[in-house]
């Protein structure tokens, strides 16, 4: 069933029914059957008006995504039903609680009268989505709200409470109690009448302005310039032509890659939180937590476990340590309030919720308990051993390695089953990724646990099998291999990174590893050096390092940091780089950025086919998303797997032959996985169902 209906007197009351968020979905038929409902309406002689309406959390969140990828025709339907609300002879109240979002925003605009509940909230999301308000939004908003208003609330996808949507004009009541109720006592008392409220034209000077500041805005998207054209349309045509621009606006949109792309991470970000066989992802309920090691790992997972109102108990045995690390969380808290992010008293009520140990003794009893103190073997075995000593049977003992074997820390324990890995990437308090390591022995229920505990403290959990560097890690250590090969072919630093910034990359890989400091990438090079001597990398980070250069945090590294910020091109380190490749006989030659971008991208791609064929990802999508979430790949490009179906296997696989022809070609062994998804003629997205 579609819609619930009732007859009040003389009122047609339809109730959406739609779980769990009353998607206005054509494929399942809500969006006709609300259309017929409305229809029969018009010439039932014993209704004098309908109530529109959802369920108590959600009026509606939208179109039905999943719609999208059908005939984009389809679409149609949406603004068929649009049009029949606002046409209606009989007034059509919309009665919202809960979240009234995009295209659920839109058909509340379509309706006559909107009456909500104090706690509604309503938006238009569709920008994160790549693409604009297409059943009217772009048309009725500014009409109702105004320009700048509706430009603001479409340019920036965020929701606004009912008071603000009250104030702005989005709506026409707050409803004490029952919306439902409210609607029917407006009607009775004939506040709706059959006029229409649907707003006015805005007064053109308004109109001319906000759509001069909005074009001043700097990071456009597509999405963004289609949504303040339509906008100027309103002020050359008539409602029926804008939205005819609107519709042709929204079809373009909808094809991209771009919009496709955030539409695979909109749903990717959902399919990671399955594990598959069944296990249902529920919490064990975890209210307290001890993090053991207060540096700055264990600082930022304490601040994010506050953040998500959890008590915390953070063990540091060092003195110094232990000071700085309460400092540092209370600093961030205050500053959270100070910035208005959160009220004085949440701040207060946060710092108290913190309990500070010099030894694991002293923690309170926890449902969860993290180890985030340095990599090593010998202090892993300390911490288990005391976890397993002093943790009550059913907590999950969890390590924040990000190298190490997690199947032999949990030999430490009398209860490997309760282990797993919770990866927090640095600043833990701002990343949103989180890898949850699935040990050989971690049980299901632990595993379920601790992933409805990543979505409960707001991050993106992604399981991860045990392999060294993860999935993140492992795919970044090919990435990087390209980088510095390219540096000994001919490319430098500058180069390297502006030709990856400009493919998307939040950052370039030279400016990454300044950042998080090139001693760590040493470190695992001289490792790596040792454990797989038939897989070299180019020595140049390593000269780079043994200068002690080692990026930011010594004011020098790929780059000079005169400010301590921005990066400056070294003619020093250039110089290196340059003599390097003579020393190795090569002779330096001109790179192009095609080739710096294809280089690094499909190494990328093609270590994350090993991960998916190894089953340490369970899906491409899961490394989608953590490239999405860790390490700042483009949004607009969906992820490397998902880029990798837009290039296309046997191209790629084309590609990765002729590079393998080259420079250490020996890096370019492709995946199984790939040979056999193009022998298929099939794409990674075809394993993400
Ligand atoms: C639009 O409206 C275009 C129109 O302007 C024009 C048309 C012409 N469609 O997130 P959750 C699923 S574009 C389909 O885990 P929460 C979701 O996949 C739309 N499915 O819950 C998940 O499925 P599953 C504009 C949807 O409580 C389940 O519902 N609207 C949609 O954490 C639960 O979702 C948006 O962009 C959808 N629209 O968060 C809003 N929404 O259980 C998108 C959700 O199988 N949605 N699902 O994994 C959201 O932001 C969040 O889902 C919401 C709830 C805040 C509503």
């Amino acid at each position: 069933m579609q819609v619930i209906e009732k007859h009040v007197g003389s009122v047609l009351v339809v109730r959406f029914d739609n779980s769990p968020v009353n998607a206005l979905t054509v494929g399942g038929g809500l969006v006709q059957a609300i259309e017929r409902r409305v229809a029969q309406a018009q010439t039932d002689e014993r209704v004098d008006a309908i109530i529109l309406t959802g369920g108590g959390t959600v009026f509606s969140a939208g179109a039905d995504i999943a719609d999208f990828e059908g005939a984009p025709e389809r679409i149609d339907a949406i603004r068929s039903l649009m049009q029949s609300i606002e046409n209606c002879r009989k007034p059509v109240v919309a009665a919202i609680e809960g979240l009234c979002l995009g295209g659920g925003l839109e058909l509340a605009l379509a309706a006559h009268f909107r009456v909500a509940s104090s706690t509604a909230k309503f938006g238009f999301p569709e920008i994160s989505l790549g693409l604009l308000p297409g059943g009217g939004g772009t048309q009725r908003s500014p009409r109702l709200a105004g320009a700048g208003n509706a430009i603001d609330l479409m340019l920036s996808g965020k929701s606004v409470s009912a008071a603000k949507a009250l104030e702005i004009g989005l709506i026409d009541r707050i409803a004490e109690g029952d919306v439902v109720e409210a609607a029917l006592a407006m009607l009775a008392a004939g506040l709706v009448g059959s006029t229409r409220r649907s707003g006015s034209l805005p007064v053109p000077q308004d109109l001319d302005a906000a759509i001069d500041s909005a074009e001043r805005r700097t990071g456009l998207t597509d999405a963004g310039r289609a949504i303040i054209a339509c906008v100027r349309a309103i002020a050359q045509t008539d409602l029926q032509a804008g939205l005819k621009l609107e519709a042709e606006q929204f079809g373009a949109l909808m094809t991209s890659e771009q919009s496709r792309a955030l539409r695979h991470a909109f749903f990717g970000r959902r399919i990671v939180g399955k594990i598959p066989g069944g296990v249902r992802v529920e919490s064990k309920g975890v209210r307290h937590v001890t993090v053991v090691g207060g540096g700055l790992m264990g600082t930022g997972i304490a601040i994010s476990l506050l953040n998500a109102d959890l008590g915390v108990t953070v063990v540091e045995a060092k003195p110094e340590g232990f000071d700085k690390c309460r400092a540092s969380i209370e600093a961030s808290l205050r500053r959270d309030a100070d910035k208005a992010r959160i009220t004085a008293a949440t701040a207060d009520r946060r710092i108290g919720a913190l309990n500070m140990g010099r030894s694991i003794d002293e923690a309170m009893p926890s449902d969860l308990y993290i180890e985030a103190v340095f990599e090593d073997m010998d202090a892993k075995r300390e911490v288990f051993q005391a976890l397993d000593r002093i943790a009550p049977l059913g907590a999950i003992l969890a390590s924040n390695t990000s190298t190490l074997d997690l199947d032999a820390i949990a030999q430490f324990t009398s209860r490997p089953e309760a282990v797993v890995g919770l990866h927090f990437f640095s600043p833990a308090n701002i990343m949103r990724l989180l890898e949850v390591v699935r040990g050989a022995r971690t049980s299901p229920e632990t595993l379920a646990s601790a992933m409805a505990f990543a979505k409960s403290i707001g991050k993106t959990g992604v399981v991860a099998g045990v392999c060294d560097g993860f999935i993140g890690n492992r795919i970044f250590e090919e990435y990087l291999r390209q980088a510095w090969f390219l540096l000994e072919e001919g490319a430098l630093p500058h180069q390297i990174d502006a030709a990856l910034e400009a493919f998307g990359m939040a950052m370039g890989p030279c400016r990454v590893m300044d950042l998080a400091g090139q001693d760590i990438g040493w470190n695992i090079r001289k490792r790596r050096a040792v454990e797989q001597p038939d897989r070299p990398y180019s020595k140049i980070p390593d000269l780079v390092c043994e200068l002690g250069r080692f990026g930011q945090k010594t004011g020098t590294g790929f780059y000079l940091y005169p400010d301590g910020r921005t990066p400056q091109r070294d003619p020093l380190i250039e110089a290196l780089i340059v003599s390097h490749s003579r020393q190795i006989d090569f002779d330096r030659r001109v790179i192009d950025d095609s080739e710096i971008v294809e280089r690094c991208i499909f190494a990328m791609i093609n270590e994350g086919a090993k991960l998916v064929g190894e089953g340490i990802a369970y899906r491409p999508v899961d490394v989608d998303i953590i490239y999405l979430d860790g390490y700042g790949f483009p949004a607009s490009r969906g992820g490397p797997m998902f880029h990798a179906d837009q290039v296309g296997l046997p191209h790629l696989l084309e590609k990765m032959a002729q590079y393998a022809r080259g420079h250490h070609g020996w890096a370019w062994e492709p995946a199984p996985l790939i040979l056999e998804l193009s022998d298929k003629n099939q794409k990674f997205g075809d394993l993400n169902r």
